[in-house]
């Protein structure tokens, strides 16, 4: 059986995670994220980010067929990409969202994101520690799947 294949997508503003509203956000680095994410990486793994939504939408169409899993945080585009959104259901496959805060417990804008109904499952307000706990849980369900 080959070893299982997560892509981690990233969308805007991600790239300033440390210095960005760390009240937040917390202080953790999108680097030191990826380090984590590649520790406990058990297969291949892509870890992307984007500031452009046509970018992400690009990233989903080449995870398809290709990635067992997709982990996406997809920032501010989770409240307004249709096009995000539609280029999941053509990705296809098992999908994590994953938000650093709570999405709920902050303001109205952030709490109706439009990934939600489309996705497997959603992580929100577990801070950086949540890519780790996505990776995991992504790798308990590609097995199930086998
Ligand atoms: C990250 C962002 O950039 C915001 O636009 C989202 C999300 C929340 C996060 O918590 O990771 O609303």
């Amino acid at each position: 059986m080959p070893s299982p294949v997560i892509h981690v997508l990233n969308g805007p503003n991600l790239n300033t995670l440390g210095m960005r509203e760390p009240h937040i956000y917390g202080t953790t680095t999108l680097a030191e994220i990826e380090s984590w994410c590649r520790a406990a990486a058990r297969g291949t793994l892509e870890f992307r980010q984007s500031n452009h939504e046509g970018e992400i939408v690009e990233l989903l169409h080449a995870a398809r067929g290709v990635a067992d899993g997709v982990i996406i945080n997809p920032a501010g585009y989770s409240f307004t990409s249709v096009a995000i959104m539609d280029a999941l259901k053509i990705y296809g496959g098992l999908v994590i969202e994953l938000h650093i805060s709570n999405i709920h417990a902050r303001d109205p804008i952030y709490h109706k994101s439009l990934m939600s109904p489309v996705v497997t499952a959603v992580i929100a307000g577990l801070g950086a520690r949540g890519y780790v706990t996505a990776m995991q849980a992504m790798y308990e369900m590609i097995e199930a799947r086998r």
